[in-house]
């Protein structure tokens, strides 16, 4: 098949996720198309069946902001015009799914492809629910081939808020089996002996509650002799910097910015920690899985799929500090049980949400559309 993405090039689970997918489906003899803003973060190296074209994006005085999103409409129908397409796969509804709807309607009917819109969260929860957004996220996921969610939660959020006549299937993340094989190692380059290693890696949207974590992490240093490794950089990380010059712990925590390879860094942590408000799955926490590191995150949304509560690590209360900092120490003080939570995470990860069988499912589904597409043509 030939496969157009649309995505978020920076650093964030819904890039990720669409990166990895393109890669996964290139490997299986697909021929890969990324139209995006910029080359996606994740996507390194030479793959073999992978394509990439970048918006342009024209400034002139008369906007305030440029159009980016007829821009990327405009890539979308010039890469059509020139190769036929069977299924272009949009990540995260708004602009993704809009621009490709309306590339595709722009597109003379033999060049019109399936359209598959990926829900990823806040394209929902936040943006899409927005009412300037409203009406054009409905419009889109209705008019979509297919529209799938990464966890139950979402799904079912989606359908409160827009009542769709169409199902929303789940189809939930996966992770890289290759990439994320390193298991927790202990004492690695980033720490000093004897300091445990705690972590967070995120966008530091407001979402992701980043002050929490340095909340939690002064709390832990009461106790128990840690740093704090911060991944990522967002709008937040400014008032993550300020709370923690408050509370006196700023030299107790390093910030790495965004790095592509956390699979190098993950195995180094002895647990992370993810207190979003709130998360439509948490890839994060699948990763850390992955490498037997246990997870401190909220029960908030599609993150209970993910993280077994008392099994893989604790889901505790948005905002509840105190509880968090409790499992924090109680795991970094007994290493024997952390290292039985990670162990169980690790097979977790892998019984369900390893790479194969989630690609057989957007394979499967991409045939689906496209042979359902060439029959009512
Ligand atoms: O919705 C977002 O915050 C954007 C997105 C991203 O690009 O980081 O994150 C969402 O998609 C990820 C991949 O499906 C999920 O793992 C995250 O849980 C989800 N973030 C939220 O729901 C806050």
């Amino acid at each position: 098949m030939r496969i157009g993405i649309t995505c978020h090039p920076t650093a964030g689970g819904s890039g990720v996720l669409a990166t990895e997918l393109g890669i996964a489906m290139a490997e299986r003899g697909h021929e890969v198309h990324f139209v995006t803003e910029d080359i996606p973060f994740r996507l390194t190296g030479y793959h073999p069946n992978i394509f990439t074209h970048c918006v342009d994006s024209v400034s002139y005085p008369l906007f305030r902001t440029a159009p980016s999103s007829l821009a990327l409409s405009a890539k979308i129908c010039e890469v059509a015009e020139e190769r036929l397409f069977d299924v272009w796969h949009a990540h995260y509804a708004i602009p993704h799914a809009a621009a490709a709807l309306f590339a595709r309607t722009m597109l003379p009917k033999e060049r019109q492809f399936s359209l598959v819109t990926t829900l990823h969260g806040t394209d929902i929860t936040l943006i899409g629910s927005d009412p300037s957004f409203f009406r054009v996220t409905k419009y889109a996921m209705e008019e979509s081939c297919a529209v799938t969610a990464v966890s139950q939660w979402l799904a079912q959020e989606t359908q409160n808020a827009f009542s769709l006549t169409k199902d929303v299937r789940v189809i939930h993340n996966f992770f890289d089996e290759r990439r994320f094989s390193g298991e927790h190692q202990g004492p690695c380059s980033l720490t000093n002996t004897g300091e445990k290693i705690v972590m967070h890696i995120s966008n530091f949207r407001p979402v992701k509650r980043v002050t929490d974590v340095v909340r939690v992490f002064k709390k832990i240093l009461e106790v128990v002799n840690a740093r704090l490794i911060m991944v990522g950089e967002g709008p937040e990380r400014m008032a993550a910097v300020g709370v923690a010059r408050q509370l006196g712990i700023a030299d107790r925590i390093q910030y790495l910015g965004v790095y592509g390879q956390i699979e190098a860094l993950i195995p180094c942590a002895d647990l992370v920690i993810h207190p979003s408000e709130h998360e439509s799955f948490g890839l994060v926490p699948l990763e850390a899985m992955a490498c037997s590191v246990p997870v401190i995150g909220t029960a908030s949304g599609g993150i209970t799929e993910v993280v077994e509560d008392g099994v893989s690590g604790y889901l505790c209360e948005v905002g509840n500090i105190d509880h968090m900092a409790t499992h924090a120490i109680d795991l970094l003080t007994h290493p024997e049980k952390a290292k039985e939570m990670g162990r169980k995470g690790r097979e977790r990860a892998y019984a369900h949400f390893g790479r194969d069988a989630i690609i057989d499912q957007y394979e499967a589904l991409y045939e689906e559309v496209r042979a359902k597409h060439w029959k009512d043509a």
